[in-house]
């Protein structure tokens, strides 16, 4: 038996003393779960195989080889180019002429101007905003070591450790990676159990044409600048030091590499600075940052630095956990090979680890005072990544965030917020230029500079409503706290936007209705390859919720009644929804829905999710639209189109289609494959890697469990038939209650919900519940009285005289008030 040194037996009971103390925090509840890691028995062959790790700010890719081990690395801040809008001149009368044209009803000749006048390609004198840049590769080589057994490469995802264990030579190596929020370095530490074993070479490249690499008292540095792009000059100043700290043995500087020699343990130290403070703002000091944080960090043991970070990540990972079934056997095989098999086995547990995954990601990738998650998080390795990895907001950066409210990690969101500060400033300019309105606005793109002019030109980009739905989620955060502070402070970005609204709507000829134009229904056309157009069903039901928002606000906050009441008199006079000749829920303002699309983007939809205007209780016409449109859109799509569709039909109330969904977006894709799906790292595949989709399907799986709208918090509401056992607890619902419930054969057992305003608790489920005597809830009666669970004043649908809606059977639902007060737990079961 091997002997564990005395120190290092100290350190392990005082690692074990200090976890436990970390899981007795009041906000953790952590419970006997699966293991939640992802693992692998060979390295990585490619970054669609290699494992994140994150603080929000630092990002590693871990590729785990033995002879060589790559960690790609990026920092949130390095974009290319430099401050500045991309608006060139004023464009009201262009704007104007589209318009004119559209209510015209020559929808072409709108295209076609549309186009000319915001061409496909960059105009010289502006840019379609700036890629999101990699800062390059850390590299270890290990001379020689080409005979190896029992490899092993996990990410521990309840940790938020990564690990590469592997036998040579009779000896046992470990690697362990980590990147702190609270130190704000990555940590990587080379161990093996027999002493002076550790010989490897460490450098850096980078594809970076402006950098440099040198070796200084030693540390290895590489500073650099981002690329130049379109009109904008790279101004991003970064800096990233390696330090290694030895155990024994030497180091040797060379001039651009460091050789370890015969060492014991290494501890590698990454910190990475940039320049950037803000969008406006380059005046930090990139050497600063990295040298301050490294000097903070570097004299700290490994266990200390290791239970600060484990410490830190665990208070927000533990406030959710989630098992599906009772089996986890198939958790004895590699993820990649779990998820080959996903489509023939039952594997509920990879379920479960997909879902903490998206927790995990997001915890990673967004954390409070830094940048939001773009399109693939913090994680890329190029220059040019696909869509330059931005923001795209007529969709995807959205979806990001879908899951930070009901999978209780709340804080998360903040980054969002920040952004849509600094977008209510930086949008004034093209609301003003391009539209002669007040308030602010963007289009479907903006980046960290924070542009709001045109981006990829009058087809995809003539979309001036990426505020109307990023704004949502400041309502959503208010709905799921209650926080009026919040609400205060974001009170003007909501205005601006209603403001902006305000101005832009005109009627349209036929009905007279207030309607945006020129807009589209995001990248889709109704005509050969027209899509500007204007009324679509997505901006009525965006502009819908814009007003509201802002009219509810008000009142909460008692400000600005005489404003609230002239938008009021506006959200009248939207246009109402309209089902088709085909009873789908119409996408354009006539009856244009081609049954047979199978387009990504099912905008029309937006409210039935995440809005709540289509509700099978209030308006089953609408919801059986919307049901009609689904069928016809079909489920096999992209990475986020699934994502979006396992919520659809989560609010359909349809578990077993949810799941289908679920079962086709977890198809294995390798790297290069043309289908969506998820990669063997569990990425998802748009392709190419998209991070929306995973977030997408995290928040869908929460939205099968719980759903905490059409005035009532729902349990189970989409419960497939083959999640027959099962426990969630720490959900949040609207009206910041937590939710913890278990069920047995399809059926609610025991529920646990704390209040944490107090309120009427409305619930909705099939079954009959009691509580600790025995006794049955109040039935529920009139209007729910809670203020987060008022259901939307939507106007009575259009419906085609041709449309043919089959009835809505919905399930028998018992439904229960319970008077809750702040802070109390309250426990109820079913009757069996
Ligand atoms: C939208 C989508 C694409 C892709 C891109 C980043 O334009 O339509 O599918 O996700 O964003």
């Amino acid at each position: 038996m091997k002997t564990i040194p005395l120190n290092t037996f100290y350190k392990l009971l005082i690692l074990v003393l200090v976890g436990n103390l970390v899981s007795c925090d009041k906000t953790a509840t952590p419970v006997k779960n699966y293991s939640n890691i992802l693992w692998y028995s060979e390295a990585a062959n490619n970054w669609n195989e290699a494992l994140p790790i994150g603080n929000g700010r630092i990002g590693g890719m871990l590729f785990g080889g033995v002879e060589n081990d790559r960690i790609q690395l990026n920092e949130e801040t390095v974009w290319a180019g430099e401050p500045g809008n991309n608006i060139t001149k004023d464009y009201f009368n262009e704007v104007e002429a589209i318009r004119k044209l559209l209510f015209d009803g020559n929808y072409e000749e709108a295209q076609n101007l549309a186009l000319e006048v915001f061409p496909k390609s960059t105009p010289e004198n502006t840019n379609y905003g700036v890629p999101y840049q990699t800062v390059g590769n850390l590299n270890l080589h290990f001379e020689g070591v080409n005979n190896f057994e029992n490899y092993k490469r996990v990410l521990d995802i309840e940790n938020a450790i990564s690990t590469v264990t592997y036998t040579a030579k009779g000896v046992n190596y470990k690697r362990e990676y980590f990147v702190s929020f609270t130190d704000q370095v990555m940590v990587i530490r080379l161990s093996a159990d027999r002493s002076k074993q550790l010989n490897f070479e460490v450098s850096m490249d980078m594809p970076q044409k402006k950098h440099n690499i040198s070796t200084e008292n030693g540390l290895l540095k590489l500073t650099g600048k981002s690329g130049d792009h379109e009109n904008k000059t790279g101004k991003i100043k970064f800096e990233t030091l390696v330090y290694p700290k030895l155990t024994g043995g030497e180091l040797v500087q060379n001039d651009t590499s460091l050789s370890v020699k015969n060492a014991d343990e290494v501890l590698l130290f990454v910190s990475i600075g940039t320049n950037f403070k803000s969008y406006n703002d380059l005046s930090g000091s990139a050497e600063k940052i990295a040298q301050n944080h490294l000097e903070k960090s570097q004299s700290k043991p490994f266990y200390e630095l290791k239970q600060a970070h484990v410490s830190d990540y665990k208070n927000l990972y533990d406030r959710v956990s989630l098992q599906l079934g009772d089996d986890d056997t198939n958790s004895v095989l590699p993820t990649d090979k779990r998820l080959e098999n996903f489509a023939t086995t039952e594997d509920l547990s990879l379920v479960s680890l997909y879902f903490q995954f998206g927790r995990y990601l997001l915890i990673s990738s967004s954390r409070p005072g830094g940048q939001p998650a773009n399109l693939q998080g913090i994680w890329n390795d190029k220059l040019s990544p696909p869509w330059d990895s931005k923001y795209t907001v007529n969709i995807n950066t959205e979806m990001n965030y879908w899951p930070a409210e009901v999978t209780n990690l709340s804080e998360l969101h903040q980054p969002l917020f920040s952004m849509l500060e600094d977008l209510s400033v930086t949008g004034q300019e093209s609301a003003q230029k391009m539209y002669h309105a007040r308030g602010w606005n963007i289009h479907h793109n903006t980046d960290i500079w924070r542009v709001t002019g045109m981006i990829d030109g009058g087809f995809y980009g003539f979309w001036p409503m990426g505020g109307a739905w990023l704004t949502q989620h400041i309502w959503q955060h208010y709905l799921f706290t209650g926080d009026k502070e919040f609400l205060k402070k974001y009170y003007p970005v909501l205005k601006g936007k209603a403001q902006f609204y305000a101005d832009v709507l005109r009627e349209e000829p036929e009905h007279n209705w207030l309607v945006v134009a020129p807009s589209m229904s995001p990248e889709n056309k109704y005509i050969n390859s027209v899509g500007v157009s204007y009324g679509t069903t997505m901006d009525n039901q965006l502009v819908f919720d814009v007003f509201s928002n802002v009219i509810n606000a008000s009142k909460i906050l008692d400000i600005d009644t005489e404003f609230a009441d002239s938008i009021a008199v506006l959200k009248k006079r939207l246009p109402p929804m309209q089902i088709g000749k085909y009873g789908q829920l119409q996408e354009w303002i006539k009856d244009w829905d081609d049954p047979g699309s199978k387009h990504r983007h099912i905008s029309h939809l937006y409210g039935l999710h995440p809005s709540a205007q289509v509700s099978p209780f209030k308006n089953p016409e609408l919801f059986k639209a919307a049901e009609q449109t689904l069928e016809f859109r079909g489920d096999v799509s992209t990475g986020w189109s699934m994502g979006w569709k396992v919520n659809f039909w989560a609010r359909m109330l349809n578990g077993n289609r949810a799941y289908k969904l679920i079962k086709t977006q977890l198809t294995l894709v390798e790297d290069g494959t043309e289908s969506g799906g998820t990669y063997p790292n569990l990425f998802d595949a748009h392709p190419p890697f998209q991070i929306d989709g995973n977030f997408g399907c995290t928040a869908g799986i929460a939205e099968m469990l719980i759903q905490s709208h059409n005035e009532a918090l729902h349990l189970l509401p989409a419960l497939p038939d083959n999640w027959s056992n099962g426990e969630v607890k720490g959900l949040k619902a609207r009206g910041a209650f937590e939710v913890d419930l278990n069920w047995n054969n399809n059926t609610l057992n025991t529920l646990k919900i704390k209040s944490e305003l107090g309120g009427n608790l409305r619930l909705r489920t099939t079954e009959v519940l009691v509580d600790e005597n025995g006794n049955e809830l109040t039935k529920a009666s009139g209007e729910n009285e809670n203020e987060f669970y008022q259901t939307p004043d939507i106007k009575t649908p259009l419906i085609s005289s041709e449309a043919n809606i089959k009835p809505l059977q919905l399930p028998e639902y018992h439904i229960y008030d319970v008077s809750t007060e702040k802070g109390k737990t309250y426990e109820f079961h079913a009757q069996n």
